[in-house]
This record gives structure tokens, C-alpha cells and sequence, in this order.
């Protein structure tokens, strides 16, 4: 199962991998791919988007949708 949220707020790497590194951790997450240009977040595997969406948050970055 895909997942693709917006994520407002990524501008570089160092973002990118805050980002990848929140949402690995969460339980059920397979990979995690950034699209900066896209600003699009892109999960492969079964979480729950609630928890991914949080943990985003929690790194400091706007989930727009
Ligand atoms: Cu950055």
C-alpha cells in the first residue's frame, strides 16, 4: 500500500531526512521517499496515516494534506 502526503515546510536534505528518519520509525512503515520538488511524502506499507501524518508534524513540518 502507497501513501502520498503534502508536507509543507521541506526546503533541503537535512529536512528530507528528518523527515524519512520520523516516519521509519513508525510501526508498519516498508520505505519512505521525499520529493522536495513535490513536496509530496511518499510511504510504502501498511501505517496508519494518522501516525504517519503526526509524526511528520512532530518533526517540525506542516502536513497539508
Ligand atoms: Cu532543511
Amino acid at each position: 500500500m502507497n501513501q502520498t502526503l503534502k508536507v509543507e515546510g521541506m526546503s533541503c536534505h537535512h529536512c528530507e531526512m528528518a523527515v524519512e528518519k520520523a516516519v521509519k520509525g513508525i510501526a508498519g512503515v516498508e520505505n519512505v521517499q521525499v520529493d522536495l520538488i513535490k513536496k509530496e511524502v511518499m510511504v510504502t506499507g501498511s501505517a496508519d496515516r494518522e501516525q504517519i501524518a503526526r509524526a511528520i508534524k512532530e518533526a517540525g513540518y506542516e502536513v497539508v494534506s
